[in-house]
């Protein structure tokens, strides 16, 4: 019976209305469907899960929004970026979590927090590609298909807080050609991931096992090779009408999976990069 929960707050005018958009939008929020009519506007932001709580005794409640992150950090981080009021700093809780208080627009308080031991202590990556840079390589061949795939793309990048002049869109004449482009993309230094877009169709191409593991094998080798992660997009079907369900029709949209899956592995490949840092002896510090 019950599809979800919506909380509503007024943002009291549209210049606060475009500051809580702003912030949210810069967070890597999801976007509901806005609306707009002669008396208002809203905009709605989904996140992957919604819980309505309530509460009794002595706990401070601080905000009548509170959005559960996996980094905190950076969530403070976005917050000076942004330029938004924060009346709390980040703080233990009495029940193993942090927490930090903003305040985007005057009276409306959101609390963000993390738990200090996630579930099974895994490391994951995030999807707030708010700073990061992606080059996307797409195959004109069947563009019918991989156009689409390249809207799916950036859809999910922007999506994420991507900007547009951080995204490089690179076209190559067929799914042949990704993987040296891809290489050359990732060997400049300029991107943090490639995402890689095509489409072969068994029934309409020569060599299909041929190229497809080509194609497959090249893409893996270059993101072997430069440490760059690089993502898959590229379509192997039986046929047209597979490829186009696979396009944004009944089984999503791969070239959306793709460039998600590269947030997440840009962000990954930080944090992992962070813990398996090798520590420099301080030499002040080193007995002789
Ligand atoms: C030649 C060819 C064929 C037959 N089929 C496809 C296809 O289904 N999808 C695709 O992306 N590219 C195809 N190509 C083109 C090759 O990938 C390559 O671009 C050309 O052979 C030039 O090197």
């Amino acid at each position: 019976m019950i599809k979800g929960i919506t909380t509503i707050r007024h943002a009291g005018s549209a210049k606060e209305f475009k500051a809580l958009t702003k912030l949210f939008d810069a967070l890597g929020f999801e976007r509901g469907t806005p609306w707009k009519t002669s008396r208002g506007q809203g905009a709605s932001f989904k996140a992957p899960v919604g819980r309505i709580e309530f509460v009794e005794g002595l706990e401070t409640i601080h905000a009548n929004i509170w959005v559960e992150v996996t980094d905190l950090d950076s969530v403070r981080e976005s917050l000076t970026k942004e330029q938004v009021k924060v009346s709390a700093e980040v703080q233990q809780t009495a029940w193993d979590s942090r927490f930090v208080l903003a305040e985007p627009v005057k009276g409306l308080k959101v609390l963000f927090w993390q738990k200090n031991r996630p579930e099974q202590g895994a490391v994951e990556g995030d999807l707030n590609a708010r700073g990061m840079r992606f080059g996307v390589v797409v195959s004109r061949w069947n563009s019918f298909i991989t156009e689409r795939l390249l809207q799916g793309a950036l859809d999910a990048l922007r999506r994420s807080g991507c900007r547009e002049e951080d995204i490089t869109v690179v076209r190559v004449p067929g799914a042949f050609e990704i993987p040296s482009q891809s290489r050359t993309l990732a060997e400049s230094g300029k991107y943090d991931a490639i995402v890689t877009l095509g489409c072969l169709i068994r029934g309409e191409t020569t060599h299909y096992e041929h190229i497809s593991t080509e194609v497959t094998r090249g893409i893996g080798q270059s993101a072997q090779e430069t440490g760059i992660p690089h993502t898959y997009g590229v379509l192997t079907c039986e046929n047209l009408e597979q490829a186009l369900d696979r396009a944004g029709l009944k089984a999503g949209n791969k070239g959306f999976e793709a460039a998600i899956s590269a947030v997440e592995m840009v962000s990954l490949q930080r944090k992992t990069q962070a813990r398996t840092k090798k520590k420099i002896p301080n030499k002040k510090n080193k007995k002789s």
